[in-house]
C-alpha cells in the first residue's frame, strides 16, 4: 500500500506536507489526495483535521509538525530538521511561530465561516491579528534560512501565501523584508509554486 497524504486543496497546514514531499524527493513514495469524507478523516484523526499521513500499515500520523518530522526521517534525517542542537531548536521555534501565525489566520477565517449570520466580533479578530503582527515582526527581524531550508522556512512561506490567499492580514505593506524573503524563497524553490492552491 502506498502512503497517502490526506489534505484539502487550500489547507496551509496540508501545503507544508505537499511541498515537503516534493522538496525531499519523496513524490514517488507518497500519494496526495482528499479524504473520502468527514467520517474518513475522523476515523484516522479524532481531531478531524487535515493533513493526515496514512502510512503503509494503514496507521495515520498527524499533525503537520509530526508529518514533517516523519518525512524528514524518510528522506534520511537532518534534511529539514537539523540534527545539531542549536540549529535544530532554532528551526523548531521558527516552525512553531509560523504555525501560530497559521492558527491565528485560520481562526480569523473561521470567525466568519462558522458565524455566517452574525456581525464579525472585532475584538476577537484584533486579538488574533495581534498575534500575527507580533510573530511577523519577529520573523522579519530574523527570517528563516532559505538555501538550507528547514521546517521554519517551509512554515513561514506557507503562512505568508495563505494570508495572500485568504486575506486575513494585509502583511505586505508592513513587512517589505518578508516580501523580499518570499520572492527569494519562490525563486530558490520552484516546487513551492506547484503546491499553491488553485481555488
Ligand atoms: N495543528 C494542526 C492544524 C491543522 C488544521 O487546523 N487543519 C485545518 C485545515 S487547514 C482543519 O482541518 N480544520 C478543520 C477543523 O478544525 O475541524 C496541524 O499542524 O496539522
Amino acid at each position: 500500500m502506498t502512503m497517502k497524504l490526506l489534505m484539502r486543496g487550500p489547507s496551509p497546514f496540508g501545503r507544508k506536507g505537499t511541498f515537503a514531499i516534493a522538496h525531499l524527493g519523496l513524490s514517488g513514495r507518497i500519494d496526495i489526495g482528499d479524504p473520502d469524507s468527514e467520517d474518513h478523516i475522523r476515523s484516522l484523526n479524532p481531531l478531524a483535521k487535515v493533513p493526515a499521513l496514512v502510512r503503509d500499515d494503514g496507521d495515520a500520523l498527524f499533525d503537520s509538525r509530526v508529518i514533517l518530522e516523519y518525512l524528514d526521517t524518510l528522506a534520511g534525517g537532518g534534511k529539514i530538521i537539523p540534527t545539531d542542537t542549536g540549529p535544530r531548536f532554532n528551526a523548531l521555534r521558527e516552525a512553531a511561530m509560523a504555525d501560530g501565525i497559521l492558527e491565528a489566520a485560520l481562526l480569523v477565517t473561521y470567525e466568519g465561516r462558522y458565524r455566517p449570520d452574525q456581525e464579525p466580533y472585532e475584538p476577537w479578530l484584533d486579538f488574533q491579528r495581534g498575534k500575527i503582527q507580533r510573530a511577523l515582526a519577529a520573523m522579519s527581524d530574523a527570517p528563516p534560512a532559505i538555501d538550507l531550508l528547514t521546517v521554519g522556512g517551509i512554515g513561514l512561506a506557507c503562512a505568508l501565501e495563505y494570508m495572500d490567499f485568504r486575506k486575513q492580514y494585509d502583511w505586505r505593506p508592513e513587512f517589505p523584508a518578508l516580501v523580499a524573503w518570499l520572492e527569494v524563497f519562490n525563486a530558490t524553490h520552484p516546487a513551492f509554486a506547484d503546491s499553491r492552491p488553485s481555488d
